[in-house]
């Protein structure tokens, strides 16, 4: 048996390259294979459901959702740990995970099929991980396919006219508190990579690549820029911060995109799918934001709010919290 691990996956995918980076910078063996058409019947034979990332362990086990993917690797493959050892900054780095995977996505999702040179880009992008031995007409076909379904999708993740502004000033705001926080150190928790940066990172590096986002992020966003290339393959450079040390820098992106959009957007999702509704709009900093009800994030909403419930001692955790206006999205019950 080999001791290889494969990620079927895909480079414009956020979530696969999530997993790519982390198994990379733990140095766990590993192929990945693009899933093509042609490996799609191999992929098919694993996967549970037909979305990427898929990793398959050298037992042939088969694994998908990025976050425990990560988790049970983390248990296995102990060396070079991304938990920083103290319980209440691991806390922080998973709720800034969540926000990266749930809400950067958005961001991501919103410039990639909102604007004409990304949706082309992207479309051209995917036909050509798809279908690299076809011809040009055969990969026109799925670009038009693309460019019909993907669009009409971005109601699912919330991005509309009317809510553009809000999408695209989160982005930048963003980057800005990002800029100022990565101007000193390598990565989120200092310097070495944390879980939170495996759900922030793969979505900037999307938006890194997407035409109009890449030309925000090339617009006075050096650190943030650095940190994209450095967690392509990504190293350990130095050591855990503490949280103290973190939170002048850290705060700010806890207080206005974790607690000022991504927790009462979550709040309000999982609310809406208990009640059943087919859409609902919840007020984030003054200004309304639609989408449908959708079940994964209430889900990691749910395991969010009992990881906190479980926590014995919250003596340092919580005054974070509450400074930053998380804690009470995370003591109400799913
Ligand atoms: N929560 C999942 C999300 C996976 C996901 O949404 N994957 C997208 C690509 S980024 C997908 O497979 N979409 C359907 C497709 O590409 O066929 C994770 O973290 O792995």
């Amino acid at each position: 048996m080999t001791d290889t691990y494969r990620i079927f996956g895909a480079e414009p995918s956020p979530y696969s390259v999530k997993v790519r980076s982390y198994m990379r910078y733990k140095g766990i063996p590993h192929d990945w294979v693009v899933r093509s058409m042609d490996k799609m019947e191999e992929f098919q034979r694993y996967a549970k459901l037909p979305l990427i990332p898929c990793v398959v362990a050298p037992d042939e086990t088969a694994m998908q959702d990025s976050t425990p993917i990560i988790e049970t690797l983390e248990e296995k493959f102990s060396d070079l740990s991304i938990m920083t050892g103290d319980p209440a900054a691991d806390f922080i780095s998973a709720l800034i995970e969540e926000y990266g995977d749930e809400w950067g996505n958005k961001h991501m999702f919103h410039y990639r099929w909102t604007y004409e040179p990304d949706q082309k880009a992207t479309a051209k992008w995917i036909a050509s991980e798809t279908m690299p031995n076809a011809s040009e007409e055969e990969r026109s076909g799925i670009e038009t396919m693309l460019l019909d379904r993907m669009p009409k999708r971005l109601f699912f993740v919330g991005s509309s006219e009317e809510t553009l502004e809000q999408i695209e000033g989160s982005f930048k705001r963003l980057l800005r508190l990002l800029e100022d926080h990565l101007r000193n150190r390598e990565y989120l928790f200092g310097g070495r990579p944390a879980m939170a940066d495996f759900g922030i990172w793969p979505q900037l590096y999307e938006l890194s690549i997407d035409p109009t986002p890449r030309k925000v992020m090339l617009s006075g966003f050096p650190a943030v820029l650095e940190y994209v290339e450095r967690m392509i393959f990504p190293e350990a450079i130095g050591e855990f911060e503490t949280l103290e040390n973190l939170m002048p820098t850290l705060g700010p992106i806890l207080e206005d995109e974790v607690a000022g959009l991504f927790l009462p957007w979550s709040d309000a999702n999982a609310k809406a799918l208990a009640a059943g509704e087919e859409s609902f709009t919840v007020s984030l900093q003054g200004q309304e934001f639609s989408q449908k009800p959708q079940k994964y994030h209430a889900r990691s909403l749910n395991v969010l709010r009992e990881r906190y419930g479980r926590m014995a001692d919250k003596s340092s955790l919580d005054p974070v919290l509450e400074r930053t206006g998380c804690l009470k999205w995370l003591k109400l019950e799913g």
